[in-house]
Formats: C-alpha cells, sequence, structure tokens
C-alpha cells in the first residue's frame, strides 16, 4: 500500500472522502494577482508606489515589462496545482511603443494581450481600477476628493475600468470580479469625517451607473482601517464598505483579511457576511503587527478562513483572491509558496468532517469535540497534499525550491 492509499483509508475511517475533496479542489478558482511578481508598479507609470502601501526588500530579477512579467507568472503557474484566475490592475495596462494613454481614458484594448494571455491558459481574469500611485492622487485622495475635478478623472476611471472588466468576461466566459479599493485618508486627526464618505459613496454610484451586465461583472468594494501616512482616518472603512454593499444592488464587499485591528479575524466575518450576501469575494494576506502582505502561509487564520469556506458551503459563492506582495524574496517563490499554502488551507479543509464535528457541538458534546479537532490537525494530510501535487503535475514540497533556484539562476539573476 502506498503512502496515499493508507492515508485514504485513515481519512476514510473518519468519513472523509479525499478523491472527493480533490476533485473540489481542483474546480475551485483562486485569482492569483498580477502585482507579487513587480512590486505593485504596474506598467504606467514611473513614480513611487503611493496609497497607503508599501513593498520592502529589494531582491534581484523583478520583473520590468510584461514580457518578463508573464514569464516570471508562468514559471510560478507551473509550480502551483488548481485552477488559477488571473488579477490583474488596471496600472498594468498595456501599451503601444510611444502610446500613453491616462487612466481615466483606458480601453480594453490596452489589455488585448493580458486576454490572450489568460485565454490561452484557460483562465478568467478578475480586474482593479488603481486609485494609487498616480499625479491625479491629490493630497490623498480620489474618490473622495473636494476636488470635483479629481473626482471626475477617477470616476471616469472606475467607468473605464467597468467596461474592460465586461470585456474581459465576454473574451474568457468568466465573470470578472472588479474591486474598488482607494487609499483615501488622512494622517491625522481630521476636522470631518462624513464629507470624504458622502463623496466617496456618491463617487462609487457614479461608477456604477455605467450601464453593465450584472451576471459578467461583479463589483465590489474593499474597506481597510489604516495604511502608512493613513493612519488617522480611512474613507473606506469596514462600516462604510460593508454598509455600500449591502445597499447597492450587486455590489458585494470585500475583505482583505491585513485591512482589521489585528485581533479581529476574517474567518469569523465570513459566516457573519454569508447570511446575508448571496456572494462576498476576499483578498487572502499576511499580514504581521500590521497591513504588511507577508507572504501567505499555512497558519492557524489562514486554514480556518478556508474551512469557514467549505464549511458555509461557500466555495462558489466566495471569491477568493490572493493580496501580498515581498520584494524581499524570490518573487516567483513568493508568488508559488503562497498560491500552494492556500491550496493546501482550502485542502485540509477539504478533509475535515465537518457535518460530524457541527453534530458534536449541536448535541453540546464539547469534549469530545474539542479532543476529534485536535485528533484531526495531525491526520496524515501531507500524503494526501503530495498525490494532488503529482496528479496535478507539479512539483512536491521537497523539489520546490529546487525549480525556484533554476529559474532564478537560468532567467532572473540576467535581468
Ligand atoms: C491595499 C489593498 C489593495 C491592494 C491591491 C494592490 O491595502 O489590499 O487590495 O493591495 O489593490
Ligand atoms: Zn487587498
Amino acid at each position: 500500500m502506498t503512502r496515499f492509499e493508507s492515508a485514504r483509508e485513515i481519512y476514510a475511517s473518519c468519513g472523509v472522502d479525499v478523491e472527493e475533496a480533490m476533485r473540489k479542489l481542483t474546480q475551485t478558482p483562486v485569482s492569483l494577482h498580477c502585482w507579487q511578481g513587480d512590486d505593485v508598479t504596474g506598467f504606467d507609470h514611473d513614480g513611487p508606489l503611493t496609497g497607503g502601501i508599501q513593498t520592502t526588500g529589494n531582491y534581484p530579477g523583478k520583473a520590468r515589462t510584461p514580457e518578463q512579467l508573464m514569464a516570471d507568472m508562468d514559471k510560478a503557474m507551473s509550480l502551483m496545482p488548481g485552477k488559477k484566475k488571473l488579477n490583474l490592475h488596471a496600472s498594468y495596462a498595456i501599451f503601444a511603443p510611444g502610446e500613453f494613454v491616462d487612466r481615466d481614458r483606458l480601453e480594453p484594448g490596452h489589455f488585448a494581450k493580458w486576454v490572450e494571455f489568460a485565454k490561452a491558459r484557460n483562465m478568467g481574469i478578475d480586474f482593479n481600477p488603481t486609485f494609487f500611485s498616480h499625479p491625479r492622487v491629490k493630497d490623498g485622495l480620489t474618490l473622495s476628493s473636494p476636488d470635483p475635478e479629481t473626482r471626475k478623472f477617477w470616476i471616469d476611471h472606475g467607468r473605464a475600468c467597468i467596461r474592460i472588466s465586461e470585456y474581459f468576461a465576454r473574451e474568457t466566459g468568466v465573470p470578472c470580479v472588479m474591486n474598488i479599493w482607494t487609499g483615501d485618508g488622512y494622517k491625522d486627526v481630521p476636522a470631518d469625517r462624513m464629507g470624504p464618505r458622502m463623496r466617496y459613496k456618491e463617487s462609487i454610484e457614479q461608477i456604477l451607473e455605467e450601464p453593465f451586465d450584472r451576471s459578467l461583472v461583479k463589483p465590489c468594494i474593499e474597506s481597510k482601517v489604516f495604511g502608512i501616512g493613513v493612519e488617522a482616518y480611512t474613507a473606506g472603512s469596514a462600516e462604510f464598505t460593508l454598509t455600500f454593499a449591502a445597499t447597492h444592488e450587486g455590489c458585494l464587499p470585500l475583505m482583505d483579511n491585513g485591512h482589521y485591528h489585528p485581533t479581529e479575524l476574517v474567518s469569523d466575518k465570513i459566516p457573519a457576511l454569508l447570511c446575508f450576501f448571496p456572494e462576498i469575494a476576499l483578498h487572502i494576506t499576511r499580514g504581521i503587527r500590521w497591513d504588511s502582505d507577508h507572504v501567505l502561509l499555512l497558519d492557524d487564520e489562514t486554514r480556518e478562513m478556508a474551512k469557514e469556506i467549505v464549511r458555509c458551503g461557500g466555495l462558489d459563492r466566495v471569491y477568493m483572491a490572493l493580496d501580498y506582495f515581498d520584494a524581499g524574496i524570490n518573487r516567483v517563490s513568493a508568488w508559488a509558496v503562497g498560491f500552494r499554502s492556500w491550496q493546501k488551507a482550502l485542502l485540509a479543509a477539504l478533509c475535515t468532517p465537518h457535518d460530524a464535528l457541527r453534530t458534536l457541538q449541536e448535541e453540546a458534546g464539547f469534549t469530545e469535540l474539542m479532543a476529534r479537532q485536535e485528533m484531526i490537525k495531525l491526520l496524515p494530510l501531507g500524503d494526501i497534499w503530495n498525490e494532488y501535487c503529482t496528479r496535478e503535475g507539479v512539483v512536491s514540497d521537497m523539489d520546490f525550491y529546487g525549480e525556484i533556484k533554476r529559474y532564478e539562476d537560468e532567467v532572473l539573476k540576467s535581468r
């Protein structure tokens, strides 16, 4: 008997069908963020990263052109089991030589190369208007700016992005999740907290006035508690975005687990939101002390979030996207380790006998529940994971680093 066969039997004795778990996992798309490959730089500006986010580190080999970014993403994806969706930011528009188009005038054609890339790899595409790293961010504000011209520029950007999102959906045949996040806020105690939020609300409403097919484009709004240089106040707070989504038909809330106070747990918020919203969206990251966007690992909260999605029957109600950026290590490895960690978390969740555990809770069998939950932690998940990687045609954890090293030596070092 192989290790996998033995593990399969052990899981079966706990009431878990690992074949079914692996099948479900291969059918569940996870959105892969293009911005891990180049430290959130994009191709439409030379300036610094702004908006309260920051990449730290200066590891060599960063992708600087669309070709390099695509090649690195291909390498990273060759190391990831499971189904991927491409997650793009508007700042990754690809212009013809000598061409420049500002964000309020972007067109589907500026993303044609990405569509070609996604289609060839059988991926859908998610999209993000880029409300940061741009000279039209005025005094740290975009959609909530008191300046009507500034607001108009960014509203036009949002509307252009809706048209581009619809194009992605039509081309790929997969709905496009379009996420609105701005870094709008203040470093220090504001004199007016409601004014910017009223303007933010009206601006998003104007973006959503752009006609679009709601089965093709899924707009969502991401909240954030603070950012670098935006410590005292954000316009798009948790209450603001959640209430916006709840009161605007077809608009989804997006929770990024780096965007809450450190003791708040998104794993607990997922089932709360699923009581009310037909669909929600997530940015999955790992914050250390703040929204530091470290590479996702298989830690307790990562596992807990995956568990909630699975046991709430949320695999097709929760749009899952990775969102982190580490410039301090090999970026291809960062991409792939994070994606593999989320796959492991989902696999662990799918290999858990949730119904039996739920019954214990309902019957108040808390002693047995605790004992069983502890037992499950050391079931031979690694053997299932290895089998899953083999079936998906990707390297095992044992051989992973060798692949990274080879690509670094052969490709990244010569950049
Ligand atoms: C920033 C938000 C946002 C960005 C990306 C690049 O704190 O998490 O989602 O990370 O849009
Ligand atoms: Zn995010």
